[in-house]
């Protein structure tokens, strides 16, 4: 691909070097002028011109909140750097379209493996915070920029006709995972069927809270800014929640193959879920509190029925980097699925405590 050529469809010239560790995009920085180019994955995101329109929409509403509290608007969310054309992403070809974004500076990324007690602290204040500031957004405007999502009882019915389809072959060797999901498939509707009988409202999310999608500030350590906005969408704030914590309350990383270092430390649930109820516990309806300590073990679920489609996929879906790459993610997932079980009456007491106390 000509690097020169989109660099001039944005009126830029620079170096550019891959960067980050996403699964989906391919993230590359810009030197010396600082910015952040991304190629949109259009396999996952069909349509991305209404994707860019979310992440306009949605970071101008951000832009008014922060301006309006007195922040820096250039730093708390991300700023879209339109083409020569005032278009919001570039077009090289079909396959390959691309953004820029300024660059943050004097933040970090932190990845799961690397998180200290302080920063999942802070990834749950960040990502509450979000949720808060989105209360008040617009949500009609939004695009599905992925249907169904967060639709779990869709996504088992997903890996079910990748089994029937049987494409990489590889369904049989995976009898035992498979045999975990149908014995447990009952969790799968635990947040959607809420949202279908009116006891769970709909907000706008992010729908993606890994705390690899948040930018720290390099020096405090303190939440700056939400990242990797292109499913914002309609969607329940407990797949929020329980995405954050299936990472930030794992000891290992979520690719972690050696599952006897796989574990759920309550601790860190309290640490997350602090942080994330110091933003947000005005505006939880009892219903969403309720199902809180649930919602980890939903989207940690939810994420392995996932890799392990893709694995029988042939791994099409998310970035691997090696052999069984996502079923080593899968039965990581379905691992703390187990040990979340057991623990859940105690996430439940933490959270009672939390609210008692007022979430310090
Ligand atoms: P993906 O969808 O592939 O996960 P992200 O949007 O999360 O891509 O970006 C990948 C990485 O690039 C992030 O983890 C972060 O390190 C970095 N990054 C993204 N946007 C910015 C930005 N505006 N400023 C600084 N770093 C950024
Ligand atoms: C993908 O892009 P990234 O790495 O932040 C995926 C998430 C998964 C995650 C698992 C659009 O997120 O849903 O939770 O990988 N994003 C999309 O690591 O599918
Ligand atoms: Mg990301």
């Amino acid at each position: 691909m000509d690097i020169e050529k989109i660099m001039k469809g944005f009126n830029i010239s620079a170096e550019v070097r891959t960067y980050g560790n996403g699964n989906i995009n391919d993230t590359y920085s810009c030197e010396p002028s600082k910015y952040i180019l991304q190629r949109i994955n259009t396999f996952v995101f069909k349509d991305p011109d209404r994707l860019m329109e979310n992440i306009d929409n949605v970071t101008a509403h951000l832009r008014k909140k922060i301006i309006a509290y007195g922040g820096d608007p250039l730093r708390e969310t991300l700023t879209v750097i339109s083409t020569c054309d005032g278009e919001l992403c570039y077009k090289y070809d079909k396959d390959n379209v691309f953004r820029l974004y300024r660059f943050i500076s004097d933040t970090k990324t932190v990845e799961d493996i690397d998180k200290s007690k302080v920063d999942i602290y802070n990834a749950g204040v960040g990502f509450g915070r979000f949720c808060r500031m989105l209360d008040d957004f617009p949500a009609e405007i939004l695009h599905e920029t992925i249907a169904d999502f967060h639709n779990t009882p869709k996504r088992v019915a997903d890996l079910y006709d990748s089994v029937d389809r049987n494409i990489s072959g590889r369904a049989v060797e995976v009898a035992k995972e498979l045999g975990y999901v149908k014995e447990n498939e009952g969790i799968a509707g635990v947040v959607v069927d809420s949202i279908k009988a009116g006891r769970v409202p709909v907000r706008v999310t992010h729908n993606d809270t890994k705390i690899n999608n948040i930018l720290f500030d390099k020096n405090t350590g303190e939440p700056v800014c939400v990242i990797d906005l292109d499913t914002v969408m309609p969607g329940s704030v407990l797949y929020d929640f329980g995405d954050g914590l299936r990472i930030c309350g794992s000891t290992a990383a979520e690719d972690e193959a050696d599952l006897s270092k796989v574990h759920f430390d309550v601790d860190n649930f309290r640490l997350f879920a602090g942080g994330y109820l110091s933003e947000t516990k005005d505006i939880l309806t009892s219903a969403e509190i309720e199902l809180l300590p649930i919602s980890v073990r939903l989207v940690a679920f939810e994420l392995g029925v996932r890799f392990l489609k893709d694995h029988i996929d042939g791994d099409i879906y998310f970035k691997s980097h090696r052999r069984n790459h996502n079923l080593d993610r899968a039965r990581n997932q379905f691992r703390l699925c187990e040990e979340l079980k057991e623990k859940e009456p105690q996430l439940k007491s933490i959270l009672s405590e939390l609210l008692r106390e007022g979430t310090k």
